[in-house]
């Protein structure tokens, strides 16, 4: 009679504390991937303007695509684009601009690629299987 009672009352205090646990542990778990991601993958620095107007874009080649996807320029602008492969994926490993030469791309060695801005439109930017797209549009 005595034994029965105390029985049942120690499983009960004991699973909210193993749920919170778990809990915690998935939170705990969530956050590391968070903090992982984000030194593993910091953005692209900003663009830069050389003495004779050039605008270099840094452009990384992600598992995801590029970064940034899509790049606004003014007609007739000198433009360029400064390529990193960031991902070991084969579909990283090269890259095309408009109608130019398909380039390789070696993990991060930044490759310089120069834009022919038109005067509108644009010029689509892709891997070498065409999979990623990225497009610079005249506005
Ligand atoms: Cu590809």
């Amino acid at each position: 009679m005595t034994r029965a009672p105390s029985l049942a009352a120690f499983p009960r205090p004991r699973a909210p504390v193993a749920a919170l646990a778990v809990a915690a542990a998935a939170l705990a778990f969530a956050g590391c991937d968070k903090k992982a991601d984000a030194p593993r993958r910091p953005p692209p620095p900003p663009a830069t303007v050389a003495a004779d107007g050039t605008r270099t874009v840094p452009v990384h080649v992600n598992d995801e695509g590029f970064e940034p996807a899509k790049i606004s320029a003014r007609a007739g602008e000198k433009l360029e684009l400064e390529v990193t492969r960031k991902s070991k994926s084969a579909c990283a490993a090269q890259v095309k601009v408009g109608d130019g030469p398909v380039v390789d791309l070696a993990v991060d060695q930044p490759v310089k690629l120069a834009v022919t801005v038109p005067a509108s439109g644009e010029v689509r930017f892709a891997c070498g299987m065409d999979m990623m797209t990225g497009v610079v549009v005249v506005e």
